[in-house]
């Protein structure tokens, strides 16, 4: 697994090189003006990575589970907010090709792959974030139709997506009363929140999604009545995974912009690169990343085999390599001196960026419970 065949390295190589050309240059103007390059999304689309593991005869690229990692990581190396969007983008549309009937793969996957139309993901809700089972959006049978009331909050691509995949509730409390539809942004009823003022991802729109009187087709219902919360599960298993390559590639990008800093700044007589102490903080990032990307591969492919730990390999993944993530991006931050917190080097855009990884698709905390729901299981 970790000496790539040449189409895998080329494949690593067309993000790494499309992150160089159309993301890395306008990243920190994206994060300042607050723009969602949805041209550019489409572009990296043109590329395959719209629908990187989605099945061939609705549009995608059918790659696999560890291309997608790599694939991640290489474009958060040019901006982590972006990269995290079309991941989010990606768990949307393979929710749709996994669980949806023919006709629903048929009507919905294309536009999502080529991303003429943009997906986003609808579980959280104003009372019910971690403990996600105990969401209270209402989905109620009326004839051929659902009627869907209820507020969905921090919703990323919200207002600009095209393609809802909602969490609502069509049955008793708890987790087996929750159902997943796929909702259009034209519903009457349907409409957005305020675009949230942000700490980080600021290239990505996160507004609350609100239901009034949603009339959804039953045929939008994706899965059997009851099985939503297993449908949004199973989304985020992979989800939780290339959050992690995004955190992941975000602190390379910084790890590197830190040894090239070092090595054109002169302190007390010779470059900084020449300080043993400093070298062994490289030499520590280094070490931490590659375990934390060794790691993900591992899930990854565990993913891809369907192997019977994979929940808890995912929550592994995510919870290490978001904390890695963060705590290399911070420290090349300090290791830019005074120059780490000036916008223009990017690298404090960086760690706003993967500080928010730490807290979504399942905080770290919801990650170790789940870790530790295996460990005392075993
Ligand atoms: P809470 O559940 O209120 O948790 C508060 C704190 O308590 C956290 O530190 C948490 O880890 C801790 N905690 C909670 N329960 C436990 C426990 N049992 N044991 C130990 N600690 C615990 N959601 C979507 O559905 N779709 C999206 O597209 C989306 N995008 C997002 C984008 C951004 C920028 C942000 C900030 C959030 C996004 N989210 C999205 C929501 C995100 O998944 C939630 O914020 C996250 O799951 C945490 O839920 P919460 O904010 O309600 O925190
Ligand atoms: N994969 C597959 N199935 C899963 C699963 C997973 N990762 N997690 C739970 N399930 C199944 C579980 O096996 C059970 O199935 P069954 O009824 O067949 O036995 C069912 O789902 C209910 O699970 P639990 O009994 O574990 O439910 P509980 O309420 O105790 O805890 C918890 C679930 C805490 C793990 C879940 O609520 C959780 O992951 N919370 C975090 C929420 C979250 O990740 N939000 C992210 C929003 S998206 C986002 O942030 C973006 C940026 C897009």
């Amino acid at each position: 697994m970790f000496t790539l065949t040449d189409d895998e390295r080329a494949i690593r190589d067309t993000a790494r090189d499309f992150a160089a050309e159309h993301l890395a240059p306008n990243a920190v103007e994206w994060d300042q003006t607050k723009h969602f390059p949805v041209d550019v999304l489409r572009k990296a689309a043109s590329l395959g990575m719209g629908g990187i593991y989605i099945r061939e005869d609705v549009g995608g690229s059918e790659l696999s589970r560890v291309d997608a990692a790599r694939i991640f990581e290489e474009l958060a190396k040019g901006d982590p907010s972006i990269a995290a969007y079309i991941s989010i983008h990606n768990m949307v549309t393979w929710m749709i090709d996994q669980f949806g009937n023919d006709e629903q793969r048929h009507k919905w996957v294309p536009g999502l792959c080529s991303m003429d139309q943009l997906g986003s993901y609808c579980l959280t809700e104003p009372g019910a974030g971690s403990d996600a089972a105990g969401l209270s959006t209402k989905a109620v049978r009326d004839g051929d139709d659902y009627i869907l009331n209820g507020v969905k909050q921090f919703i990323s691509g919200a207002g600009t997506s095209d393609v809802y995949v909602v969490m609502a509730r069509t049955g008793s409390a708890g987790a087996k009363g929750i159902s997943a539809f796929i909702v259009p942004k034209d519903s009457p009823g349907l409409s957005f929140g305020a675009n949230e003022v942000k700490m980080g991802w600021n290239a990505q729109p996160t507004r609350q999604v609100i239901f009034e009187d949603v009339r959804v087709p039953a045929a939008n219902m994706l899965g059997e009545e009851g099985s939503g919360f297993r449908i949004a599960m199973k989304g985020l298993n992979g989800g939780r995974l290339n959050i992690a390559a995004c955190s992941v590639g975000g602190a390379q990008a910084a790890l590197e912009k830190a040894v090239a800093y070092l090595v054109d700044r002169k302190a007390f007589g010779s470059a900084l690169i020449e300080s043993q102490a400093l070298q062994f903080q490289l030499a520590d990032m280094r070490t931490e990343l590659e375990a934390a990307r060794t790691l993900l591969w591992r899930a990854a492919a565990a993913l891809e085999d369907g192997a019977s730990d994979v929940v808890e390999l995912c929550a592994m993944a995510k919870r290490f390599a978001t904390d890695t993530g963060f705590d290399v991006a911070n420290k090349a931050l300090q290791l830019h001196g005074g120059y780490g917190y000036l916008a223009e080097y990017g690298i404090e855009k960086i760690v706003r960026d993967l500080r928010v990884h730490q807290i979504l698709e399942g905080s770290n905390e919801i990650m170790r419970v789940v870790i530790a729901r295996s460990v005392v299981a075993a």
